[in-house]
């Protein structure tokens, strides 16, 4: 059978292949890339006088004793198997007891065999790992169980790996290590050099790209490799003959990049410093390592290049020139010409002039990088200690310092498994991400107290919380820093407070949504908004952190129907790792605003997932009491459920705690107050406002109380009061994969509440078409336009009669999502709200993501999209409301301002027209039914 596969495939595989010396004593069973890399070492070695050996395992099921046998060879004495997986509780993972028990059934029991696990969570395997399995094969009783890529530290099952390990990637390969910032265009010019050494070369190559896990705005590291011979090295790059840095700022932040440079390698740094500058920028344990190992260090400055020969901010071609120019994987003059080639081909259809620029652009970098002398100093370099002070609750700080920092350094796999023992089950403390200070936006808004009207409209629309309005008693105007800038609060009058808008400079994204949603200011002149560089705003981040942690909050002012009024609650979802602009964050944060202090959220699978937690970096946080929404992330597919069982498992706690409070009332002789606090919460418990009081005056007496049944309802005091139950996640979820749950939970009639982000594709997979994707629209799975209709969900749910639906877009009207919310939460029954989204995957016209809250405007005066709300506890005759009005044309120039449309013209342009001509049709006869419903439901 293995033979017909073969000639299928064009392999020579059998159901268990050999590699290495005929007489290995020492063997290693595996299966998977890793085997690559077991190959290498093997081949090292071999070479160096050992005798080793790797049988991949190519069938898995069934499982041939006979032939795995055959294929060890004769001299074997020791075995290790590696899993990729892990049993807890299994006497041994399951390929390693598969081995064990074809050697007992071969009467082979004599071998010693043991087992490793590798690979988990992703993780890197690099050749010292494999090194390290044969040298412990050497020993005379090895580990019988061990893991290798890791440092575990508790347990101590892992196997030392060597740092200075051989390299042993195939004589003559090149290796390269770029570290780049999401959207600088550093992956795209990696690409792009792969492809152009592979077109015009008989060399091998091999990209592999890493990122963090922030949507945009995130760290890049690619790893390049080119060779004359093949090249197996399924690993990263960790000893680089070249290393590029293409962003000053972790230079600064100390990135560990150098330590990857091989000895005599180079070093190219991104900068606008001059040689003293970058020396004092250097961190000493990067300067003694350049020092010690003959490390070649070039400096080019590609900002001011590329800015010169009018490529504005992209310095990515400036960056591959020199690249070229110095890791001389190519001759200089040939790479030259096969990037002008390239940028020909690439830009002639955007006109002459920018293919010029980019032809400017390659000749600078070829020659603009100037050589740094190491001063003889570094190798004796001292670490400068500054510790940074950290403020906050104890875990928090632990949790940033131990675990955020290293990771945002992109160090993280340098963690021994001990700095997450705080954190066994995958819980952190919210509230991470305010350490964070990424710095990534060139612009921020600046805010004129003279021009500004106190709308509100800029921090209601932040998908980042970044800027906010506070208002202030006189003591809090007083203690102010110098930089804050004030006004007098217009509204309400003579409160006394003084009203400012402040802004994060670090944190903030630049993203200009705030600007477009400000009345008083527009992209060219600014006004109560101003767009400056982040550096000139750098006295803000004092100003902010004033106004956030020591400004109290004005509970008079909260206005949970205005935009205005809703931005004096703290947002309890700040600073996530979205993309810039992301109209899912900005919808998030406002519910977070409304119920975050007794919130939880059952979060689908999908981008919300990815920037509502990445590990060690919540950015759902707590209010000044310590409170903030519960966030679990479950699967794509079961999420609803999931949400239903937090729900179903709070009210099972809940009423456990009545049963033991009617008790309690009923025992003789307790304190007259404390069974009228304890008659008083059960009849509190299901309302929202009135059970926070209720609880807080029952914990008191239970507290004063101090009997043991008082003691046994406090060990649970957190179920006390009503919490609010969230279910979030995106398009391709609800009306898709999760479907099934979604509509289930909602038809059981329990009281939770679903958002529904719809960008009508699934964002986090790179935009693949889901059942919210609309007719014409081009995704991946509907490369030629999608061919059907929308589904409409709302009306779906609608159909059960006790479901709360509505149908909202912020940006359209930021009122009507606010009510939707605010009733949606106060129905006892099921609710869906299904929030428009722009995202960047529509790719819109003129700046992007900029224009996400505009865009929903336009969708909504166009007919695209609807708003409307189903309520089914209002009174006959008004459960149902349009909120929407009558459509008011420009369809077809909606669509074309998103390439998600107007790129089906220019690939099939006939397609399109006809397309885009039942888009229109459709959401023109989806508003002539809603006026049906209006009427029908008027009727009623
Ligand atoms: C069962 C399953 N299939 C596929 C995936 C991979 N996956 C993760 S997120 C995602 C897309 C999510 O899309 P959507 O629900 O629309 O949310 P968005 O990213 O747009 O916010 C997919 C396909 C998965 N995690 N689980
Ligand atoms: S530019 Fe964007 S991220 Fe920055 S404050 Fe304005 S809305 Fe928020
Ligand atoms: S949107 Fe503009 S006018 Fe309104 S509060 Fe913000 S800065 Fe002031
Ligand atoms: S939903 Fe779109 S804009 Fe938001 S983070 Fe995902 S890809 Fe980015």
């Amino acid at each position: 059978y293995m033979d017909k596969i073969n000639a299928k495939l064009g392999t020579s595989y059998h159901l268990f292949d050999y590699y290495g010396a005929d007489d290995a004593d020492r063997v290693v069973v595996c299966m998977g890339s890793f085997c690559d890399t077991l190959e290498e070492v093997i081949d090292y070695l071999n070479a160096h006088g050992e005798k080793v050996g790797l049988v991949k395992v190519r069938l898995y099921r069934p499982w041939s004793v006979k032939d795995f046998v055959a294929a060890l060879p004769k001299t074997v004495k020791k075995i290790a198997v590696l899993d990729r997986t892990k049993e807890p509780g299994s006497i041994g993972e399951p390929l390693y007891q598969d081995v064990v028990t074809a050697l007992y059934e071969s009467g082979m029991s004599d071998l010693v065999v043991t087992g490793g696990r590798y690979g988990l969570g992703s993780k890197d395997e690099p050749p010292a790992a494999a090194f390290s399995v044969f040298e412990e094969l050497k020993k005379d009783e090895p580990k019988r169980e061990f893991t290798i890529g890791i440092v575990d530290d508790l347990t101590n099952l892992s196997l030392p790996m060597d740092p200075d390990a051989p390299n042993t990637a195939a004589p003559g390969t090149i290796e390269c290590k770029f570290w780049g910032l999401g959207g600088d265009g550093t992956v795209g010019a990696n690409k792009n050099s792969i492809k152009i050494i592979g077109d015009h070369t008989d060399k091998y190559v091999q990209a592999y790209f890493q990122y963090d896990s922030k949507k945009t705005g995130g760290v890049t590291i690619s790893h390049l490799r080119f060779g004359d011979k093949p090249i197996r090295s399924p690993y990263y790059v960790t000893k680089a003959d070249f290393v590029a840095c293409h962003n000053p700022s972790y230079i600064v932040k100390g990135f560990k990049m150098v330590r990857d440079v091989k000895p005599g390698g180079t070093f190219l740094v991104n900068c606008q410093w001059d040689d003293a500058e970058f020396a004092e920028k250097m961190p000493a344990e990067a300067k003694r390592y350049i020092a010690k190992n003959n490390i070649s260090v070039y400096l080019i400055d590609a900002i001011d290049l590329a800015a010169k020969v009018g490529m504005g901010k992209r310095t990515n071609t400036v960056l591959q020139s020199a690249f070229f120019a110095l890791a001389k994987v190519l001759p200089a003059e040939d790479a030259l010409k096969y990037m002008k080639d390239a940028a020909e081909k690439s830009y002639s259809k955007k006109g002459q002039a920018i293919v010029e620029a980019n032809w400017k652009a390659i000749d600078a970098g070829a020659t603009a990088f100037r050589k740094f002398e190491v001063p003889a100093d570094w190798a004796t370099a001292e670490d400068v200690k500054h510790e940074v002070k950290l403020e906050g609750r104890d875990a928090i700080v632990k949790q940033v310092r131990d675990l955020l920092f290293p990771i945002d350094k992109m160090d993280g796999d340098s963690l021994p498994v001990s700095a997450f023992k705080d954190n066994p089950d995958g819980q952190w403390e919210l509230g991470a991400s305010a350490y964070e200070k990424r710095g990534t936006a060139v612009m921020v808004p600046r805010w004129d107290p003279e021009k500004c009207i106190q709308c509100g409209s800029c921090a209601f629309v932040c998908p980042h919380a970044t800027i906010r309005t506070v208002a202030m008693n006189p003591e809090e105007a007083a203690a102010a820093p110098e930089a804050m800038k004030t006004t007098d609060l217009k509204m309400p009058k003579n409160t006394g407070y003084t009203f400012s808008v402040v802004v994060s400079p670090l944190d903030c994204m630049g993203c200009y949504n705030c600007l477009y949603a400000c009345p008083k200011s527009d992209y060219k002149n600014g006004g109560a908004l101003t767009m400056v560089p982040q550096e000139e705003e750098a006295a803000q981040a004092e100003v902010w952190d004033y106004a956030v942690n020591k400004v109290s909050e004005k509970t008079e002012l909260i206005n949970d129907k205005t935009p205005k009024g809703s931005q004096f609650h703290k947002p309890l979802l700040e600073f996530s790792g979205s993309c810039a602009g992301c109209a899912e964050t900005s919808y998030a944060r406002i519910v977070t605003q409304l119920f975050g202090d007794r919130m939880f959220i059952s979060n689908a699978t999908g981008c919300s997932s990815i920037w509502g937690n990445p590990a060690a970096t919540s950015p759902f946080t707590v209010n000044a009491d310590g409170h903030g929404p519960a966030w679990n992330n479950s699967l794509f597919e079961d999420n609803a459920e999931h949400g239903l069982g937090l729900k179903l498992g709070y009210d099972a706690e809940q009423a456990r705690l009545a049963t033991m409070t009617e008790k309690l009332i009923e025992t003789e002789g307790i304190p007259e107050s404390l069974k009228e606090s304890a008659t008083a919460w059960l009849e509190a418990k299901d309302k929202t406002a009135e059970s926070k009081a209720a609880a807080a005056e029952y914990v008191a007496q239970l507290e004063a109380d101090g009997s043991d049944a008082s003691k046994a309802i406090l060990a649970d005091k957190s179920y006390l009061s009503k919490k609010s139950f969230w279910i979030f996640g995106g398009d391709g979820w609800a009306y898709d994969i999760g479907f099934g749950g979604l509509d289930h939970v909602l038809a059981s009639g329990n009281n939770v509440n679903v958002f529904v982000f719809d960008t009508e594709v699934y964002s986090n997979t790179g935009g693949q078409a889901s059942k919210a994707s609309n007719l014409g629209q081009v995704a991946q799975f509907a490369a030629a336009g999608k061919t059907t209709k929308k589904k409409s969900l709302a009306e779906i749910e609608m159909s059960y009669g006790y479901v709360y639906v509505a149908q909202v877009a912020m940006g359209a009207n930021p009122m009507q999502t606010l009510k939707a919310i605010s009733e949606a939460e106060a129905y006892d029954g099921p609710s869906l709200i299904i929030g428009y989204s722009p995202c960047e995957m529509h790719s819109i016209a003129h700046g992007g993501m900029m224009h996400a809250q505009e865009e929903m405007k336009k969708a909504v005066e166009c007919g695209y999209w609807n708003l409307f709300r189903f309520d089914p506890s209002a009174p006959e005759g008004k459960k149902f409301t349009l909120d929407s009005k009558e459509p008011k044309g420009g369809y077809q120039e909606f669509l074309m301002n998103e390439a998600r449309y107007s790129r089906l013209t220019r690939e099939f342009p006939d397609r399109a027209k006809e397309l885009f001509a039942e888009n229109e049709e459709a959401a023109m006869a989806r508003y002539e039914h809603l006026l049906k419903l209006k009427a029908m439901y008027a009727d009623a």
